[in-house]
């Protein structure tokens, strides 16, 4: 294996209570039942077909495309705001130490997340430059399980699909690796999903994968 494809949320930072907060806030101003169980449903998924899931339980007029848009506006505003607030403490010294020893190790390292914040949150933590490449929510039409943003990390990273590790939190994540021809690791939630070819129950077991 020549290369890892790390997802950003659930995987390097724990962003979820973030989005969680910013679509309630949403969700209560329109008087939609929202809750952290629904809010599982949204790991990995764009913004977009977050806004489709949350609407689920919406009983009002429907909904115009500018209207959704506008929605879509004020979540990501609130998210943001929430995101100014992330300083390099918000990510572990062992997710840290273990993506440069796989560095040193000669590993390529890409991003291969949904979101189009990724790059403002690398920065926030000072990781944007661990990664050799970064594929995002901007260079992407489909998101997960669609296997476009993994892909495109390879691509970019100049390696092929079998050769590359996918470090995954998501269902979804899990499987659009797998669609992408990859290996799937799955970490946190992703650990107990059929379909991972390896489970980790801590980020630093990257380091003994090949043992
Ligand atoms: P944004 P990941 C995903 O990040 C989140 O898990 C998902 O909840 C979110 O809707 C998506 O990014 C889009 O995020 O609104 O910032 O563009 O897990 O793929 O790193
Ligand atoms: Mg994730």
């Amino acid at each position: 294996m020549k290369a890892f494809i790390f997802d950003l949320d659930g995987v390097i930072v724990f962003t979820d209570k973030f989005h969680y907060l910013a679509w309630k806030k949403m969700a209560d101003e329109m008087g939609i039942y929202f809750d952290e169980t629904i809010n599982n449903r949204l790991r990995g998924v764009s913004r977009a077909e977050s806004l489709e899931i949350i609407l689920e339980r919406y009983e009002g007029p429907a909904l115009s495309q500018e209207k959704k848009a506008e929605l879509m506006e004020g979540k990501n505003n609130t998210y943001k705001e929430l995101l100014g607030g992330m300083t390099p403490d918000d990510v572990t010294d062992e997710v840290r130490n273990t993506l440069a020893e796989l560095h040193n190790r000669g590993y390529k390292l890409a991003l291969g997340s949904s979101s189009k914040n990724a790059k403002f949150i690398l920065e926030k933590v000072e990781l944007l430059g661990a990664f050799d490449a970064i594929s995002d929510g901007t260079n992407i039409t489909k998101s997960k399980p669609d296997p476009e943003v993994f892909l495109k990390a390879a691509e970019f990273l100049g390696e092929k699909p079998e050769e590359c590790y996918v470090v995954e939190d998501a269902y979804a994540g899990i499987d659009a690796a797998k669609s992408a021809g990859m290996q799937a690791v799955g970490i946190g939630d992703a650990a107990g999903y059929g379909a991972t070819d390896k489970k980790i129950k801590s980020f630093g077991e990257l380091l003994t994968l090949e043992e």
